[in-house]
């Protein structure tokens, strides 16, 4: 365990609703993670931004008539409420926009310059003459050179994740009409300088998966291009050089220096040195897979050219697409599902349990199924945990008057349940340290499915002179559970903590508590009552329905 982390999930473009996708790939898995850190006594801060910058939010801001500050301001704050209410746990969700970031960027751009990692070119680049602009990435539609995909935008092309030299076909994105070109003085980054140091840092670091890194490196001996990061716009972190009037950087190169700068910030504002504890501690950048090529190469690349000043990644925890019922997410056909819509009808924990259930370490894609998600719900978490922690608290309410009672010497099935807890947490805690956010949340249901059978044996409504000793290690375990279930649920383990009478938040106990039986005799429990609702097949049904209807 490192003493102290700093976790960031990928920053969302301010420009449109965070959806189940989003949540599945980086932010739920990137938010259990630290909730356990948390846990564990780690010093460990969650950090986000709104991705403020950029050619595509320029569009959309002028397309509904606002300025770029206004608009990003307004999906800023929205962000910032979905992710609250999805329980996503970010201790400061701030913006690439900030004073902070902006100065940030303008002095690594200027120690990459020192440092002969910046020179300038003359590029033609592709200009509508009808709408008089300059277009660049987004502004320019045609066919990756790569792949041959249609439609694709000139800095990414989303089938193969790749950044293409130079689209074919090009077409204006506001227009639709073919750009001229024409020339203008650009800022390129020497990607080509830090080939050898990215190969061994990625082969060295046997933290990073295995098969991110071996495309990744095969992407580097296919060589690397040098980075345009100029853009002729005027949304965007201004370049700090007289001769670049009128220039900004484009949102690559600013974005992800907003996870150091809004840590700094974060520490400063702790009264701590941002620098120090950056690199006094474990580094997780979490993403989706379509991100991989700015992960692997430029941010690591960019921290080298200011020569490691900040430290590189330590982990960057890289997850597959969420697919809706088995097809593709799709806003315009309207095969999405948007985070405030589905936690404003179904529990919060209810979507992290299920997403937690399904989401891999590993870049495969996952499949959200409405069928499979009410299965999981009512036959796992219901069912099994529910259950479980109901059972043991209301027999105890009913048989003791809600206090817990003296167990006596235990006997060997009381005993081996004690062992089996223990065993849960200390391997719970190995999987989640490694990031297997799945296979971790098995582990605990089969702890509680454990816990079950073990009440339903000793039956304590019947047998009267072991019930004592079974509600004793019943209302231990729920405790157990409650810490263990806490990173992935959150908003229910706070209610477990509560209606086991236990004062503060479970938030605050210790992962290795969880192994201990630290309810004593005589302590007297909460309010005891269900703490979930059933999903029921008409709920479901509508939800269905909804998608893909306009
Ligand atoms: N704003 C979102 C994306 O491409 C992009 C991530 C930035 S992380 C530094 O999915
Ligand atoms: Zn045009």
């Amino acid at each position: 365990m490192p003493a102290s982390a700093i976790i960031t999930s990928a920053l969302p473009y301010a420009n449109g609703e965070i959806h189940l996708g989003h949540i599945a790939s980086t932010y739920l898995p990137a938010d259990i993670f630290t909730r356990f850190l948390r846990l564990k006594g780690v010093e460990a801060y969650h950090i986000c931004a709104s991705d403020d910058f950029g050619t595509p939010i320029l569009i959309k801001a002028e397309k509904e008539g606002k300025k770029p500050e206004d608009y990003v301001a307004h999906w800023n704050r929205r962000d910032a409420e979905d992710f609250a209410a999805a329980g996503i746990s970010f201790d400061l969700f701030y913006r690439t926009s900030s004073p902070e970031n902006v100065k940030f960027v303008q002095d690594v751009f200027k120690k990459l310059k020192q440092n002969d990692h910046i020179y300038e070119h003359d590029v033609v680049q592709f200009y509508c003459e009808f709408d008089d602009k300059f277009l660049p990435d987004r502004y320019v539609v045609g066919k990756c050179p790569f792949c041959g995909a249609d439609n694709q935008y000139s800095d990414l092309c989303e089938k193969c994740g790749r950044v293409p030299d130079e689209i074919l076909e090009p077409k204006c994105a506001i227009c639709g009409r073919p750009p001229v070109k024409k020339q203008s003085t650009h800022y390129f980054f020497k990607l080509s300088n830090f080939s050898q140091e990215l190969k061994k840092w990625l082969s060295e670091n046997a933290r990073l998966q295995t098969d991110v890194k071996n495309y990744v490196i095969n992407w580097i001996n296919e060589g690397l291009q040098d980075w345009d990061i100029t853009r002729d716009l005027s949304w965007g972190v201004p370049i700090p050089l007289d001769e670049a009037k009128g220039k900004v950087f484009y949102g690559w190169f600013d974005n992800h220096l907003c996870y150091i700068s809004t840590a700094a910030k974060l520490i400063e504002e702790k009264g701590g040195d941002g620098k120090k504890f950056w690199n006094g501690s474990d580094i997780y950048h979490f993403i989706g897979k379509d991100i991989v090529y700015h992960h692997y190469l430029f941010l690591p690349a960019m921290r080298m050219g200011i020569n490691r000043e900040y430290k590189l990644p330590d982990y960057i925890p890289t997850r597959g697409h969420l697919m809706l019922q088995n097809q593709k997410i799709s806003k315009s056909r309207n095969w999405y599902i948007g985070l405030r819509d589905f936690v404003s009808v179904f529990n919060p924990d209810y979507l992290r349990f299920y997403m937690a259930s399904i989401v891999t370490y590993s870049q495969d894609d996952l499949n959200f199924d409405f069928d499979a998600f009410a299965e999981k719900i009512n036959n796992e978490l219901i069912a099994n945990v529910g259950n479980f922690v109901n059972r043991a608290l209301s027999f105890t309410q009913k048989s003791f008057a809600g206090r817990v009672p003296e167990a006596g010497t235990l006997a060997q099935d009381d005993s081996e349940i004690k062992d089996a807890v223990a065993a849960a947490v200390k391997e719970t805690g190995e999987l989640l340290s490694a990031n297997e956010t799945d296979r971790a949340l098995r582990r605990i249901l089969a702890l509680s499915n454990q816990l079950n059978q073990y009440f339903q044996k000793k039956k304590p409504w019947s047998e009267k002179d072991t019930a004592a000793a079974t509600l004793y290690v019943a209302v231990n375990a729920a405790r157990s559970l409650a810490i263990l279930l806490a990173p992935f649920i959150p908003f229910s383990a706070e209610k477990m903590w509560s209606q086991l009478g236990l004062q503060g938040s479970v938030h605050k106990q210790s992962w290795d508590s969880a192994g201990q039986f630290a309810i004593l005799a005589g302590h007297a429990l909460g309010r005891v009552e269900p703490l979930f609702k059933k999903l029921e097949a008409k709920e479901i049904e509508e939800q269905k329905a909804k998608l893909g209807r306009k």
